[in-house]
């Protein structure tokens, strides 16, 4: 039983004690029981609750330890991860950055076929595996051999999560039904990441550019006259990792008061429309006129029926472009974002040298620019070119006007404050020595968030087998001799 489990049951317990010494009052005696309790509430209320602030129970003490250094916040969950690729690998590497016990399961002999993906060292796990897969601890199991059904049986017994991203049906042929996994654990959480939820497309298996594209993010990315583009930004697989995660907590939240489990899913393509709503909006809006923060307005190109690439136009109603600083375009990321933010305007107008567009009726307000932004960002080009993008950042930081330089990976692999924070991690590695990794983007002043390295493929078989599922030597021998847990012999090829 899980430390989760163990609360679970022992709130249960207390429930029933509680409801046996008291048993129900008679309606007259309760009626009684409210007007004698009256006062006494009225009492309370003059005089605020010090103690159960929020009906949970008393104060907490505040925490004696560091920031972030308090236990971590997933602790005694423990997750039955089947994902493989990117997006499910995701959703279970966060989990396991906030406590949560993670056994990966991966196929003998091949594992995660991230593993050998991209591969840069030789006889390594690659850097697609390693840095997503942290913290977690990997078992090999045939999931169709009858032996490892065995295992893995016992394992749905002792997880409240089962977590997964095959391609449609996979869990269900390998006789991982919802009733099957119920019926052992009726506590379980299944989570699955799928490209797209019911419908046509539902059996359609999804890799991160299909979902950019069926998700509404393809085709409003990218320049209005040029092709849609899919973004560098993993929001299929990544993205959808995230939404999963946060349905799974969600979902044990719940658990807590209803002890059953139940079935979280995350379409890919509804993940990344979930990213892309402000597009949707905009379809919305043309039905009422052309979208005037776009550029293709001010240039006088009339809008379709549905909603355009916008190149890098600001998002929201607070124009913004790209622009060139010193440096460009020799340097692919000698540029900076710049915001024309309407209460800064007069600090624009001062720092780019154009101070009479303050009060210039064809400047002076935000309706007056919107059709002369090509001509505006043409002009503030003229003044980020005759600085570097950071010179850039800082004049205009001083004068809260809202931009960002381009930061390459190089430059951001070697940020010093993202290192401190440890948003930036360096991790080290018995096959690969020490790499860079992204750690946990997510802060919680409470629990801790430390970074270990991925696990080599099966690396804690014995370990889970017998810490885990407490089986003995022998059992533990008797499964391997089955073949449950090997790679299958390469037969000899005939000479
Ligand atoms: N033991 C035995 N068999 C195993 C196993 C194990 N431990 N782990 C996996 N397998 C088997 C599966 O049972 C499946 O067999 P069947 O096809 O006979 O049922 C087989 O391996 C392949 O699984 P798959 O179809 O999921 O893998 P794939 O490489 O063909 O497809 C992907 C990959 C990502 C396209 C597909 O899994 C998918 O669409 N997933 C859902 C969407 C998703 O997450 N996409 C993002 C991936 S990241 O870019």
């Amino acid at each position: 039983m899980t430390d989760m489990m163990e609360d679970y049951s022992m709130a249960k317990k207390k429930q029933k004690a509680k409801a046996k010494s008291k048993p129900a009052a008679k309606k007259p005696a309760r009626k009684a029981a409210r007007a004698a309790a009256k006062p006494a509430a009225k009492k309370a209320s003059a005089k605020p609750a010090a103690k159960k602030p929020n009906g949970n129970g008393a104060y907490p003490k505040p925490s004696s330890k560091p920031f972030g250094m308090d236990g971590k916040a997933l602790q005694g969950v423990r997750i039955l991860d089947f994902t493989h690729v990117q997006s499910g690998p995701t959703c279970t590497q966060l989990l396991a950055w906030f406590g949560a016990d993670v056994i990966k399961v991966e196929r003998p002999g091949v594992g995660d076929i991230t593993r050998g993906q991209l591969v840069d060292v030789k006889g390594a796990d690659s850097l697609y595996f390693t840095m997503l897969n942290h913290n977690k601890r990997s078992i090999t199991i045939d999931s169709k051999h009858p032996q490892g059904k065995r295992v893995l049986d016992e394992l749905i017994k002792k997880c409240d999560v089962l977590v997964e991203n095959f391609a449609p049906g996979a869990l269900d042929r390998m006789g991982l039904t919802w009733e099957h996994i119920h019926k052992l654990n009726p506590r379980m959480i299944v989570a699955s990441v799928k490209g797209f939820g019911p419908g046509p497309y539902e059996d359609c298996k999804v890799y991160e550019n299909v979902a950019q594209c069926t998700g509404g993010s393809a085709s409003t990315t990218g320049f209005r006259d040029g092709p849609p583009l899919v973004t560098g930004a993993q929001i299929g697989d990544s993205g959808t990792g995230l939404h999963l995660a946060l349905g799974i907590v969600t979902a044990l939240y719940q658990r807590t008061r209803t002890g059953r489990g139940q079935k979280v899913l995350c379409a890919m393509q509804d993940g990344v429309l979930n990213l892309a709503r402000v597009k949707l909006r905009d379809q919305q809006r043309l039905k009422h006129g052309p979208l005037t923060e776009y550029s293709q307005y001010g240039e006088g190109i009339p809008f379709g029926d549905a909603t355009p690439r916008a190149g890098n136009d600001s998002g929201g109603g607070q124009p913004g472009r790209i622009l060139k600083c010193k440096g460009a375009p020799e340097d692919p990321n000698a540029y900076i974002y710049f915001i024309t933010q309407a209460p800064v305007w007069g600090e624009i107008c001062d720092v780019i040298g154009e101070p009479g567009w303050k009060t210039d009726p064809e400047f002076a307000t935000p309706k007056a620019r919107l059709p002369k932004l090509n001509q505006i960002f043409a002009r503030i080009e003229e003044w980020t070119m005759t600085k570097t993008k950071f010179e850039a950042m800082e004049i205009l930081n001083k004068f809260d006007i809202p931009c960002g330089p381009i930061l390459s990976m190089k430059e951001l692999a070697e940020d010093q404050s993202l290192r401190k924070t440890g948003t930036v991690v360096e991790v080290d590695h018995p096959t690969r020595g020490k790499y860079l990794s992204v750690g946990n983007p997510i802060k919680l002043s409470d629990s801790i968030s430390e970074v270990k390295r991925s696990p080599l493929l099966g690396e804690h078989t014995d370990e889970i087998l017998s810490d885990v599922l407490g089986f003995k030597a022998a059992e533990i021998a008797d499964i391997k001799n089955s073949g449950a847990l090997s790679a299958p012999e390469k037969k000899e090829k005939a000479a």
